[in-house]
């Protein structure tokens, strides 16, 4: 993020409040690049940082205010009390920052108010977290100004149980890690059960690689059903098998444990994927610890055809963009984040992403669909203070 986005909005604040804000702090989207409904399972991830940020200049209050403006968002400041914040009160945008209040406070920490100004170049319902890094941006803020002392991991879980609980959402923990805790150059391989980390050096570029995003826009929305009954449905699979979560279920057990799970083929394929797909993050690693990291690309193709088959949250749209990415080229394709729409990524040799993007933007066209937004991910920088 530039130095002029973090002057600008720091400019709008005092336009909006009448003073320089205390500090200016950015927050990540995030792209997963292998890992995807796991977490809610206590398994593993493998996201990293997208260079677009939320941004959020803030300054404290102590009268139990809390004053929120968006610039991506129609209307002026929605000023609220602290006192009155209560779980599933705010259906408007407004619920992510004040969610991340409510849950500080929820966790004992005083604090006391504070104005808000956001404004964020996360593209919104595209599977790219932008809520993660609107919590995330304002937990840190909070953090800091407040001198709460808390780490990355921690803002995360805060950010979680605002979501989950203050929005309704119920999501897991892998977007606000990786909005909080990712680093430049690396894709965060991430244990969601005990939240260890390791940073995985990612730099496709030296290796003649680019990894695409492509923004299929479609909207998706977690709050809507489909997201809930996947994780229903895991947690009953678990249930079944007696394990605290499928993360329990080793990969070589896998058949044994689907022949007990008898004639219950909904949750068999929900189990099938979450216990594969834990093993192909596994594997991710092992092939970029090892340098082998063209032959990642099967294994995120691998990926897709585990969401879409067993998982069954694609839709034409991602399909279409992984088939012809494929068709024409690319390494490995998959959708990316909750499903349902949103995006898919696509990794491929340099010399081979103008072929591959043209090919998806006809492709598109020739069904009918809105003009996918197609842009390289480069590993950015996690969540941090700019000015
Ligand atoms: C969404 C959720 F917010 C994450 O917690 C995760 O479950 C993801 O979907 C699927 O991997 O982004």
């Amino acid at each position: 993020m530039s130095v002029e986005t973090a002057a600008a909005v720091a400019e709008r604040f005092k336009e909006l409040y009448g003073a320089e804000p205390e500090g200016v702090w950015a927050a990540p989207g995030r792209v997963n690049l292998i890992g995807e409904h796991t977490d809610y399972n206590d398994g593993f991830v493998m996201p990293f940082a997208l260079p677009h940020t939320a941004v959020a200049a803030v300054s404290r209050r102590d009268d139990g205010v809390l004053r929120l403006h968006s610039a991506d968002v129609e209307g002026d400041v929605v000023e609220l009390r602290v006192d009155d914040l209560a779980p599933e009160s705010d259906k408007a945008w407004t619920a992510y920052p004040s969610g991340v209040l409510w849950a500080l406070r929820e966790a004992g920490h005083a604090v006391t108010g504070a104005d808000i100004h956001l404004a964020s170049t996360v593209p919104a319902g595209a599977g790219l977290s932008s809520s993660a890094a609107l919590e995330v941006v304002v937990a840190l803020a909070l953090n800091e100004l407040y001198e709460l002392g808390l780490r990355g991991w921690q803002l995360a879980r805060l950010c979680q149980r605002a979501e989950n609980v203050y929005v309704g959402a119920p999501v897991g923990i892998m977007d606000q890690t990786a909005s909080a805790c990712c680093e430049a150059g690396h894709a965060l391989f991430l244990d969601t059960r005990d939240l260890s980390q390791k940073q995985i050096p990612f730099d496709l570029a030296a290796l003649g690689l680019r990894l695409l995003v492509v923004d299929t826009q479609v909207k998706h929305s977690h709050s809507e059903g489909e997201y809930g009954k996947r994780r229903a449905g895991c947690e009953k699979g678990a249930a079944l098998l007696g394990v605290d979560a499928l993360r329990d279920v080793a990969y070589d057990d896998l058949d044994a444990a689907l022949d007990r799970l008898g004639d219950d083929e909904e949750v068999r394929r929900l189990v099938r994927h979450v216990v594969t797909e834990d093993e192909r993050v596994e594997r991710v690693v092992s092939l970029l610890e090892s340098g082998r990291t063209r032959a990642i690309g099967p294994v995120l193709t691998e990926g897709h055809a585990s969401l879409r088959d067993d998982f069954r949250i694609s839709c034409p749209e991602l399909d279409l963009v992984v088939d012809t990415a494929l068709a024409n080229g690319a390494l490995g394709s998959r959708m990316t984040g909750g499903g349902f729409g949103g995006s898919a990524i696509v990794l491929a040799e340099a010399a081979d992403v103008e072929t591959i993007t043209k090919a998806v933007e006809d492709a598109f066209a020739a069904a009918g669909y809105t003009t996918p937004r197609v842009f390289e991910a480069v590993p950015a920088a996690g969540a941090r203070r700019v000015s």
